[in-house]
């Protein structure tokens, strides 16, 4: 069985005709639009990311800026995060 998937064909048109016995008919476009459900996780640009930290750098300087996208739309799934992440020295620290 086939799934629908918002993210893939949003919208789907169709063509409705009614057929009287004589032969005649008519014909009606019956236009299907797709509303979103949150059925995409998140994924980040990347899987790992290594950067490098100067051993005297300063609290609060930003270490490292990833983004995710997600197909889904609206509060279930923005289709674009930015994370930056800052030194803190007490995360660091054991
Ligand atoms: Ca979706
Ligand atoms: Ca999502």
């Amino acid at each position: 069985m086939r799934r629908l998937d918002r993210e893939t064909t949003p919208t789907y048109r169709l063509t409705g005709r009614a057929t009287d016995g004589g032969g005649l008919y008519c014909s009606v476009e019956v236009v299907i639009q797709l509303t979103d459900v949150n059925d995409n996780n998140p994924v980040f640009d990347q899987s790992e990311y290594t950067f490098t930290l100067p051993e005297n750098s300063i609290n609060n300087t930003l270490l490292l800026r990833v983004t995710a996208t997600d197909k889904d739309t609206g509060d279930t799934g923005h289709p674009l995060a930015v994370l930056d992440w800052y030194q803190d020295l007490d995360c660091l620290n054991p």
